[in-house]
């Protein structure tokens, strides 16, 4: 597969138009500024983060997450009241509500739906007639390929230096070879916070980054000031990952509850053993800002987050970072 990116470059800069600078087939696809796309972080990632990114030019995803239906739609109207660009929303498929929140995006006519945390074929025929955008996230070729058999737009490669659920390969290792097997656009993410994260995987053959630990500090991030300054203080070394023993990796930040959490996986626990541990505590750490006790999802990256800024600072800054490095 020809780097889609260099090629639309060197047409552009042929032609002067410096302002097409990195476009690519997914801001084309998706008819974004900017070739970065905000992760639907559960419970982070409500209509106020989302609006705030599609409003900077990149793409904001509303996180379905474990919300019913019904609370989703009211997300999507409320994005819909505060802008005209276009945004999308993640389905968690773990969700007990994913069979609603599939049927809400196609009643409010949203235009991008992203998938995590499993395989989204069931919904696939229904999404695709109502001309919706489907890009699944996957963590492996193998998915990859048989989103794309499916009829899927794009893929999202996501690496294990995100934070939340994780699959097991690295960004690094996964995005080219992803790109190499399919023939739809590829969007990388896992461990990409700033301009250059974007270069480098615009370098593996990516045409857009997925970015969720460096919106977490957004100001127009509602998350708990606590999870935030937590994340904003956090080092290189400082995420954790629990729940592998029982295949449902998890990545976020060390604390109270992660050490507890693997002491008692090395010990044997069940997976039923160990859910009270982490039951409801992702919103506990999110709303109520409890930090100690609570799940503090983030990825690698956290270490490289330094500072709050608006959606459009951060956008701005690291395209330009970006521009830069690409030898704009
Ligand atoms: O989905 C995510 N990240 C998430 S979802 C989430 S909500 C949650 N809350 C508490 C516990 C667990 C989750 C928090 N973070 N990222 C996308 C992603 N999808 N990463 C990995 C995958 C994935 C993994 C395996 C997708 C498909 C898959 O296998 C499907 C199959 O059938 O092979």
């Amino acid at each position: 597969m020809p780097c889609t990116f260099l090629l639309y470059r060197k047409q552009n800069l042929q032609k002067g138009m410096m302002e097409e600078f990195m476009k690519s087939r997914i801001t084309q696809l998706l008819g974004i500024e900017h070739p970065i796309i905000q992760g639907g972080m559960a419970w982070v990632a409500e209509n106020h983060l989302a609006a705030a990114v599609s409003e900077a030019g990149g793409l904001g995803l509303i996180g379905g997450a474990n919300a019913p239906g019904e609370v989703i739609r009211d997300y999507i109207r409320k994005v819909k009241e505060v802008t005209d660009k276009p945004f999308g929303v993640n389905v968690m498929l773990m969700s007990p509500h994913a069979d609603d929140v599939a049927r809400v995006v196609v009643e409010e006519g949203v235009k991008v739906v992203t998938t995590g945390a499993g395989n989204p074929e069931k919904y696939m025929d229904m999404w695709k007639e109502a001309g919706i955008r489907v890009i699944p996230v996957v963590a492996s070729v193998a998915l990859a390929k048989r989103m794309e058999k499916y009829g899927a737009d794009a893929v999202v490669a996501e690496g294990c230096e995100s934070g939340g659920h994780i699959g097991e390969a690295t960004t690094m290792t996964l995005v080219p070879q992803v790109v190499d097997a399919v023939s739809i656009p590829v969007i990388a993410a896992g461990g990409i916070g700033d301009g250059r994260g974007i270069a480098a995987a615009f370098m593996l053959g990516a045409e857009a980054v997925q970015m969720g630990t460096r919106f977490l500090v957004a100001k127009e991030c509602v998350v708990h000031q606590n999870y935030k300054d937590r994340v904003i203080k956090a080092k290189d070394i400082d995420s954790t990952v629990t729940g592998r023993s029982h295949g449902h990796p998890v990545r976020g930040l060390r604390n109270q509850m992660t050490r507890e959490y693997t002491r008692l996986e090395q010990e044997g626990k069940s997976f039923e053993e160990l859910e009270y541990l982490t039951l409801g505590m992702l919103r506990k750490a999110v709303q109520e800002g409890d930090v100690v006790h609570g799940t503090v999802m983030a990825g690698q990256i956290a270490g490289m987050v330094s500072k709050e800024q608006t959606c459009k600072e951060i956008i701005d800054e690291m395209m330009e970072q970006a521009g830069r490095l690409l030898g704009r």
